[in-house]
């Protein structure tokens, strides 16, 4: 006798080609529509550029597996589940990041998370902005819902892909995944020499996610800020709390004794920053004529300060508008405007919006561009204008747009005409950006063919000379339309043009490593703001400055100092990526950093004589400034303004 030994161990119904493609079929084809949605988001938007679109495809295509891939791992009921929350997330996350772009012509970031109870407050404008093309966004999700149904329904029994097949599955899935990857890597080195502006040379946000993807962005950007949190650590929290216990403020009573406080109270505010200004092109000749007329004469009428120095790290213009509009430094190695944009500040815009002002920034580029769009409402401004609100008449220069500076300024005068006073009015020019180069029948200075000027730095003039000229029809139509009498006005370059042109004219900084960062300051408002002032000074200062004149008392908040009533005038310069100090000037010292940074193999010398004295004698300011530039670095990335504001 024998018993009949059943030997189908394997319980589960063999897979034909059949289970094979309806267990492929839905991850596949959400990871394809997931690359399409990332196409058509950018096209709609107006981001889509036809040079980043294979980049995009196949980035987008692995992003897509590695959000629905996973599926292949469970279950049929648990796949589904997981397709139904994957593909929700998805969707919620583009059609907020489509809403918001149209609205505010900004990308989400996950550091906005926390004012997603204002949301209400746009939700009205938000409504009319839902149309049929969110359906595209939704589309995911509705498909997994309808065959969730379906399927439901159906009581087949499942099929599961073998162990070994899962394995294959997975590693096919690992290869496109890293492909999609190394391809957008691969072109961007391609394209740039480097990968590094995929993120940390990031400029313009709609670039990045035109070439990445909206999600691709929102990924990166989010893991960058969960990584950042860890940045400030509880010693630097009482590091903090201890500096700012000892900074010393003169009481109210006695700051608005000076005879500057309140000076300009009510008038307008008109800032012009200005690209690549470097104060060696101020008061130069070049063939007999004045390379910068017009600043020249306006540096007679007003105060001018030439002894003045930006700092910028990695966000170059947009750290001076950071640095300028809070008294903080920039940061070494991050871009505060992208990777803190949601930060609290206390920005000049906001104090003038405080008190009355409304609050207008001006400047010919897209309002991705820097993120400025999503930093200037925490700034305090009320309306940027940007590149669309202006009308190129003639194209001008190779830098980010095509906007010349005398477009800006003669348009922006109509638009400064329309704004209730007193008003804030910041403009930032373009023409003079790098590669300077401008259309033939701009370029207006003689520079001589035996000039010993390489042809970068003749470009620089003529495109300085050019911008000049834009700022003296500028502050003649303001002298005329009565603007100019109930206006402070300040003028400063925002960073050095790297053109060496103060080593060429023979202007070498007594700091060798302050040559790149001298920029002038004008300001220009009653007779009583006159005169040139050489005491060290930075674009930290200009807020004080700016309050001290409008009647404002002593905030807490800024690092920088008030010019016009200072015992202590200091310039302070690190460098990029360390954030290390290279170079200290007060007026009676100056200190500059060792070779490989360390203070004790720096020099300490004595001002104006450049006497050499013991490096112990620049100990005390060296600390402090270290200890200032320790103590910003900390507010930024911790989001701690409110631990130096009491
Ligand atoms: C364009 C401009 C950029 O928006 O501000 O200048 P950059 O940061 O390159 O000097
Ligand atoms: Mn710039």
């Amino acid at each position: 006798m024998y018993q009949k030994i059943d030997f189908d161990f394997d319980k589960k119904p063999k897979g034909n080609l059949v289970d094979y493609i309806k267990i492929l079929f839905l991850p596949v084809v959400l990871a394809l529509l997931f690359a399409v949605q990332n196409q058509i988001f950018n096209i709609w938007l107006g981001i889509y550029s036809k040079t980043y679109s294979a980049r995009l495809f196949y980035v987008s295509l692995a992003l897509g597996i590695v959000f629905y891939g996973p599926s292949l791992l469970f279950k049929k009921k648990i796949r589904y589940w997981y397709f139904t929350i994957i593909s929700f997330l998805i969707s919620v996350v583009f059609i907020a990041q489509f809403l918001n772009y149209n609205y505010s012509q900004s990308f989400l970031q996950f550091s906005a998370i926390k004012y997603l109870n204002q949301a209400g407050s746009v939700l009205g404008t938000i409504k009319t902005l839902v149309n049929f093309k969110l359906l595209l966004f939704l589309s995911n999700f509705l498909l997994v819902v309808a065959l969730f149904i379906i399927s439901a329904k159906r009581k087949k029994k499942e099929f599961i892909l073998p162990s070994w097949e899962k394995v294959i599955i997975i590693l096919a899935m690992f290869a496109i995944v890293f492909f999609g990857y190394k391809y957008l890597l691969f072109s961007e080195k391609k394209e740039w020499g480097s990968t590094s502006r995929l993120y940390t040379d990031v400029y313009d946000l709609k670039a990045l996610v035109g070439k990445m993807g909206i999600m691709n962005f929102f990924l990166e950007d989010t893991f960058k800020y969960a990584l950042r949190s860890s940045l400030v650590t509880d010693s630097d929290k009482t590091f903090l709390k201890n500096w700012a216990g000892k900074r010393t403020f003169q009481s109210s009573d006695q700051y608005q004794k000076n005879k500057f406080f309140g000076l300009e109270k009510g008038k307008n505010i008109i800032i012009i920053q200005v690209e690549s200004l470097e104060n060696a092109v101020i008061n130069q000749k070049i063939g007999g004529r004045e390379i910068t007329p017009n600043l020249n004469q306006l540096a007679k009428d007003g105060m001018y300060f030439n002894n003045f120095y930006a700092q910028v790290g990695p966000g170059n213009t947009a750290d001076t508008e950071f640095s300028t509009m809070n008294s903080l430094y920039p940061l070494p190695d991050d871009v505060v405007f992208i990777d803190y944009a949601k930060n609290q500040y206390n920005a000049l815009p906001q104090l003038l919006k405080s008190n009355d002002y409304e609050t207008y920034s001006l400047h010919g580029d897209v309002p991705t561009f820097w993120n400025r769009s999503n930093i200037y409402p925490g700034l305090g401004y009320q309306k940027a204008f940007g590149l669309k609100d202006y009308k190129i008449t003639s194209p001008v220069g190779k830098g980010p747009s095509d906007l010349g500076d005398e477009d800006l300024f003669s348009q922006s005068l109509t638009k400064l005409h329309g704004f209730k006073q007193p008003f804030l009015a910041t403009l930032i020019t373009m023409s003079s950006h790098t590669p300077f180069i401008l259309p033939d029948n701009l370029q207006t200075l003689p520079i001589s063919e035996n000039t010993t000027l390489d042809k970068t730095q003749q470009n620089y003039l003529e495109s300085v000379h050019y911008t000049d000229k834009a700022i003296g029809e500028f502050i003649d139509s303001l002298k005329q339309n009565g603007l100019y009498d109930n206006s402070l006005i300040l003028i400063w370059g925002d960073h050095g043009s790297f053109t060496n042109i103060a080593q060429a004219f023979g202007k070498d900084n007594i700091l060798p490593e302050l040559n790149n960062s001298m920029v002038p300051l004008i300001v220009l408002g009653s007779k009583d703001l006159k005169g040139t002032i050489d005491i060290p000074a930075s674009q930290l200062d200009i807020y004080p400055t700016i309050a001290n004149l409008l009647g404002i008392s002593p905030l807490k908040t800024v690092l920088g100092q008030d010019l016009l009533n200072t015992q202590t005038p200091i310039e302070t310069h690190f460098e990029l990526v360390s954030g290390g100090i290279d170079a200290i000037l007060t007026p009676d010292l100056a200190y500059q950093a060792g070779e490989d940074g360390l203070f004790d193999h720096g020099s300490c010398k004595s001002l104006p004589k450049l006497k050499a004295l013991p490096i112990s004698d620049c100990k005390n300011i060296y600390t402090q400034q270290a200890n200032n530039i320790k103590a910003s670095n900390i507010v930024v990335r911790g989001n701690l303004l409110n631990l130096i504001s009491k």
